[in-house]
């Protein structure tokens, strides 16, 4: 329906993705560059996969069976985002396909043991595929031959105005979660889980975007006026994601087979140089980062992620 999406085999990144506003008028609601060079130098993770393991991870450390691991400290002494050698920085292997009603790419990578400092092989396919019902599906699968831990998610920013004409203020979230992660001054999870009747974090019946950098919440502002939150989801995976700028009319809805959505908005957009011509800036576009929990490893009594021997790491979002 001349939806068009683009990626590169770097960091399986989605560059673009050009599509309609009320008018029919087709246009890019993804942050990216120009250049191989800027993703290549970047920091932002524009449109990447993500792994092993999206999200900070406490001191870069977990144990599994009792072993002890120390991972890459790339965030203060946090790991983030599967470290300086996480899956945005890898050159994949891609092969497209083309069948009657659907177009893709299929992306695949073996992660040595020990890269960024994770036990064990893991080989890794990640699709993407476009079909005729304007729907863009990421499916994720994982195996490892030795226990190890494995949370991978897309790392698109998301700006329904249509070549980043706006920024995200005006947009409107609705978001079926009942709780979130409080975070610590570093960004990692405490452990706690907040409900989030009466609070600015509410997204059940939709909030603007703008709510986040308006609110007097600890948690907002400490996410740098904003938010930057894991939200647990249920099990109703029906529409539980819906994006909507009203003045485009372009709406996005994202369902996923995860246990939880990391909403980012965009705090620490200030130092990324020129986005498609635009100067970056905070709010310039939102995440939703669909995966488990982050540093679930550390607390037992989250869903945990480990990946063990000879079973199979599968994850579906479906855009
Ligand atoms: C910041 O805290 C945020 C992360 O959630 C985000 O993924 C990253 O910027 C790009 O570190």
């Amino acid at each position: 329906n001349g939806i068009e999406i683009s990626c590169i085999n770097y960091g399986c990144t989605i560059t673009k993705i050009i599509v309609p506003d009320r008018n029919g008028n087709y246009e890019n609601i993804v942050l990216g560059y120009e250049t191989f060079e800027e993703y290549e130098k970047g920091t932002a993770y524009f449109g990447a996969v993500i792994g092993r393991a999206a999200g900070r991870i406490k001191g870069a450390a977990f144990d599994l069976d009792g072993i002890p691991y120390q991972l890459q400290q790339n965030n203060n002494r946090n790991h983030l985002h599967g470290g300086f050698e996480g899956f945005h920085k890898v050159l994949w292997t891609a092969e497209s396909f083309e069948t009657d009603n659907k177009a893709g790419v299929k992306f695949t990578y073996t992660s040595p043991n020990g890269e960024a400092g994770y036990p064990g092989n893991v080989s890794l396919v990640v699709t993407y595929t476009l079909d005729n019902f304007d729907e863009l599906t990421i499916d994720y699968h994982g195996q490892t031959d030795q226990k190890t831990l494995l949370n991978m998610t897309n790392h698109s920013y998301f700006n329904l105005s249509g070549n980043l004409k706006r920024d995200t203020l005006k947009h409107s979230l609705t978001l079926k979660s009942n709780s979130f992660l409080e975070l610590d001054q570093e960004l990692v999870p405490t452990g706690t889980i907040q409900d989030v009747e009466g609070t600015d974090f509410d997204f059940r019946i939709g909030r603007l975007i703008q709510s986040g950098a308006e609110s007097g919440h600890q948690q907002c502002i400490l996410a740098g006026k904003g938010y930057d939150h894991p939200f647990l989801l249920g099990v109703n995976h029906d529409q539980e994601i819906f994006l909507e700028d009203p003045e485009s009319g372009r709406t996005l809805t994202i369902e996923t087979d995860e246990a939880a959505v990391v909403f980012y908005s965009g705090t620490q957009l200030t130092s990324h140089g020129e986005i498609y011509g635009v100067p970056s800036r905070k709010y310039l576009g939102i995440c939703l980062e669909t995966q488990g929990l982050p540093d679930a490893v550390n607390h037992p009594h989250l869903p945990s992620w480990i990946l063990d021997k000879d079973k199979e790491y599968s994850s579906k979002t479906k855009y």
